[in-house]
C-alpha cells in the first residue's frame, strides 16, 4: 500500500469549519452546542442541509427506508465503493463535532477531489446514518445496524420515543422515509473519522488515534412500580417506595463498576419519578443503566450482578421491577490492515499516533463484520463530549481529516475484492 500523497491533496480546513458551524445552526442551543435529536425538526433541517451539500458536490444521493443518506461519487471502474460514514443526529446536550465531523470531512474529501479533478479507481460513498445516538429512540447505531442487517427494519420503524411517537411516523413526518433498500451498497471498506470523546489522546499528548475496536455496550431500562403514599404519615415499614428502589439501583450500578474495576463503566442517565412531588412517596420510577466493558465476559458479569441487585431490591422494597433491553452490542475489533493503514499514514504525515480502543459506540462497529473497517480519532479538549463544550482545535481536525483522506485514497485504488 503506497502511503505517499500522490495528488498532494489537503483538506480545506476553512471549508470544513464553515460546514461544521453551518450545520451547528440546525438545533443550535442558547449559549452554544446543539440539540438535534434523531428525526426531530432540527434533524430534518440538518438532513436537508447535508443532502443539499451532497448534491452540490455532484454526488448521487440515495435515502433508504430507515432514512440513511448516502452520496456516491463515481469511480473510473464500477467497483464496490470506499465508504466514509458517521451521523448528524446529536444528544440533547450535543457538541458540534460528535458524528458531524465524520460526515462533513467526507464531503470535504469529495470537494478536494473535485477541485483537483481527480477520479479514483473505486467510487467513494459518504454516508450519514439515522439515529446513531439512540438518545430518543433505542437502540443506538439504529440506521447503520439496519443497513448491515443486524437490526430488522420493522423493529427499527416500530421503536417509540418517550411520547409514544415511532421512528416510522417521525421519518414520514420529516420526509426521510426513503425508497432505497437498506444495505443496497456493500462497501469495499469503511472508514469513520470521529472525535475521541475521552481524555486519552490529549493526556498522552497524541494527535491521532488509530482505533483498534469498540467496547461492548449494554443498555437496560427498568420500570419500578410501588405505591404512592403520604411522606409524613406513612411509617417506613409500610412503604413501597419506587423512588428508593431506583436510588438503590443507581448506587449499586456504581458499585458494580468499582468491584469489577478495569475498563468497566456504569451510568444511570435517566431517572424519572412519578408523581415527582416533595411530599409523595413515588409510585413509579423509570431508570436506565448503561454498562460497558472491552471484555465480553466481564460485561456479562456486570449484567448478572445488576440483575441480582434488581431481584433483591424488588423483594426487599416490595415493588415490581420490569426490565426492558434497549441495546446490546458485543465488543468489536477492527481490521488490523485498516488500523495499520491509519497508523502508518498518520506517522508518515509526521503525526503522533497511537492505537487505542473506543469507549463510545460508533456506526463503524456495524460494518466491521462485513468489510475491512477502520476509525480515525482526533483529541477532545478536556476529554469532554455529549456536552455543549465539546471542542477540537481546527489544526487537530485538519490532521484527522487529512489522514482519513489519504487512507480513503489508498483504498480507493485497490483492485482486489477484499483485503
Ligand atoms: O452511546 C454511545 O456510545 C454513542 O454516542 N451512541
Ligand atoms: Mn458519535
Ligand atoms: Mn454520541
Amino acid at each position: 500500500m503506497t502511503l505517499t500523497n500522490p495528488h498532494n491533496l489537503r483538506i480545506d480546513i476553512d471549508g470544513l469549519m464553515a460546514r461544521l458551524m453551518q450545520l451547528g445552526q440546525d438545533g443550535a442551543l442558547e449559549g452554544g452546542g446543539v440539540c438535534r435529536l434523531a428525526l426531530s425538526d432540527a434533524d430534518k433541517a440538518g438532513r436537508d442541509r447535508v443532502t443539499g451539500w451532497m448534491r452540490a458536490l455532484g454526488l448521487e444521493v440515495s435515502i433508504d427506508h430507515i432514512g440513511n443518506m448516502i452520496g456516491v461519487r463515481a469511480g473510473q471502474e464500477n467497483l464496490a465503493p470506499v465508504m466514509i460514514g458517521s451521523h448528524i443526529d446529536t444528544v440533547a446536550t450535543g457538541g458540534l463535532y460528535d458524528g458531524n465531523l465524520g460526515v462533513l470531512a467526507g464531503l470535504e474529501i469529495i470537494a478536494a477531489l473535485n477541485a483537483a479533478g481527480v477520479q479514483t479507481r473505486r467510487p467513494i460513498a459518504v454516508a450519514a446514518f439515522t439515529n446513531e445516538e439512540g438518545a430518543r429512540f433505542a437502540p443506538d447505531m439504529m440506521g447503520s445496524a439496519v443497513d448491515r442487517g443486524s437490526l430488522e427494519i420493522g423493529a427499527a420503524l416500530a421503536a417509540a420515543d418517550a411520547d409514544g411517537l415511532t421512528v416510522g411516523e417521525e421519518l414520514a413526518r420529516i420526509g426521510y422515509r426513503g425508497p432505497a433498500e437498506p444495505g443496497h451498497i456493500t462497501p469495499h471498506c469503511f472508514f469513520e473519522l470521529h472525535v475521541e470523546q475521552g481524555p486519552v489522546l490529549e493526556e498522552a499528548g497524541f494527535e491521532i488515534g488509530a482505533v483498534t475496536g469498540v467496547q461492548g455496550i449494554s443498555w437496560m431500562e427498568y420500570v419500578i412500580e410501588g405505591v404512592s403514599n403520604h411522606a409524613g404519615t406513612t411509617p417506613m415499614r409500610l412503604r413501597r417506595d419506587a423512588g428508593h428502589a431506583a436510588a438503590v439501583i443507581a448506587v449499586e450500578a456504581r458499585q458494580i463498576a468499582a468491584k469489577l474495576g478495569g475498563d468497566q463503566v456504569a451510568t444511570v442517565g435517566v431517572c424519572a419519578l412519578d408523581p415527582g412531588l416533595v411530599n409523595v412517596i413515588a409510585r413509579r420510577a423509570r431508570i436506565t443503566v448503561d454498562l460497558r466493558n472491552t471484555d465480553e465476559a466481564l460485561l456479562r458479569r456486570a449484567e448478572a450482578m445488576m440483575a441480582e441487585v434488581v431481584r433483591e431490591t424488588a423483594a426487599r422494597e416490595q415493588v415490581t421491577i420490569t426490565g426492558r433491553r434497549l441495546a446490546r452490542f458485543e465488543p468489536v475489533a477492527f481490521d488490523p490492515g485498516m488500523i495499520g493503514l491509519v497508523h502508518d499514514i498518520a506517522a508518515a504525515d509526521g503525526r503522533k499516533v497511537m492505537r487505542m480502543p473506543s469507549g463510545a459506540g460508533h456506526d463503524a462497529q456495524m460494518f466491521a463484520p462485513h468489510c475491512p473497517t477502520g476509525m480515525v480519532f482526533v483529541p477532545s479538549k478536556g476529554g469532554i463530549s455529549h456536552n455543549i463544550r465539546e471542542h477540537t482545535d481546527p489544526e487537530q481536525l485538519q490532521a484527522g481529516a487529512d489522514v482519513l483522506m489519504q487512507a480513503v485514497l489508498a483504498k480507493a485504488e485497490e483492485t482486489e475484492a477484499r483485503s
